[in-house]
């Protein structure tokens, strides 16, 4: 990692995306932080003086998306690292009971935001045959749990979506990585729950993963040499591990 690199990191306004951001600008790379809480975005750009370009943006909107892309300046329009980390769950309840209006949210966010990203981002790192492409995933993607329904969805999404992309870009020496955290302690929680009781509840007792742990294994990715692609990383807290299956009883 180094000043020649350009990573653009959705959703660098809290959790993973902050931390990524911020190992990204520390290790001298320049950072187009993408969010959609301007304040926060001014906030990382001051710590980093003009290293960090604030970019707020909803990834929801693909033609802001593609606009925002187009319309980078010179210094920061060669991204070198796209790093889709924007992402939600919102609730927990059974299918037939959510709110639609939820469901559509994390599919315009977690699937539609993603995939715009990417197509305005990809031209460039092929015409150059320099780029990395870095999806954030989640264990909720290969293993299913009740309440997951959507969200689950739009992470398997993301893993075979990174996987169908690096079959389309071989040759281009452009690289994609997925990388699918379990529980980690963000904001994701409060999101999710609207309620910052339910979320602290979420993490009582246990030792979840830290941003900083999720930015380390993106920054890894990211410097192995360049003849290096990781596909797939899955990582978990040590404490979190697999349930046995259920099985409905009438008596
Ligand atoms: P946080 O809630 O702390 O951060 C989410 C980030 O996404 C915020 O910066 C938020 O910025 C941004 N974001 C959300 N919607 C939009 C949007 N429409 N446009 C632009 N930015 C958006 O959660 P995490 O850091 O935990 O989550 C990051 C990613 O990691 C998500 O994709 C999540 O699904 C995934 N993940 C999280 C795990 C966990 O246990 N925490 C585990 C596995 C995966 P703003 O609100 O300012 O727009
Ligand atoms: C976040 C992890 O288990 O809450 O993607 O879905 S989980």
């Amino acid at each position: 990692m180094d000043s020649t690199h350009v990573a653009l990191v959705t959703g660098a306004t809290s959790g993973f995306g902050r931390a990524i951001a911020e190992r990204f600008a520390a290790a001298g790379a320049r950072v187009v932080a993408v969010g959609r809480r301007a304040e926060r975005l001014n906030e990382l750009a001051a710590s980093f003086g003009d290293r960090v370009h604030p970019l707020c943006l909803d990834v929801r909107k693909p033609d802001a998306v593609f606009a925002a892309v187009a319309g980078l300046p010179p210094e920061f329009a060669a991204v070198t690292v796209l790093v889709n980390n924007a992402g939600l769950a919102l609730g927990l309840e059974p299918a037939h009971e959510t709110d639609w209006a939820d469901w559509d949210n994390m599919i315009a966010t977690n699937v539609r935001g993603l995939a715009a990203m990417t197509r305005a981002v990809l031209p460039g790192m092929v015409a150059r045959k320099r780029g990395h492409v870095i999806n954030i995933g989640s264990v909720a993607g290969a293993y299913p749990y009740p309440g997951g329904n959507v969200y689950g969805g739009t992470k398997a999404f993301v893993h075979q979506f990174s996987l169908n992309l690096r079959a389309d870009l071989l040759g281009t020496r452009v690289r994609v990585t997925s990388i699918e955290p379990g529980m980690a302690q963000t904001e994701f929680a409060n999101v999710r729950f609207g309620d910052d009781t339910k979320a602290d509840a979420v993490y009582a007792g246990a030792e979840p993963l830290t941003a900083g742990d999720v930015a380390d294994v993106v920054l890894y990715a990211a410097s192995l040499p360049p003849h290096v692609n990781l596909n797939v990383v899955e990582l978990m807290p040590t404490g979190q591990a697999f349930g046995p299956f259920t099985v409905h009883r009438e008596r």
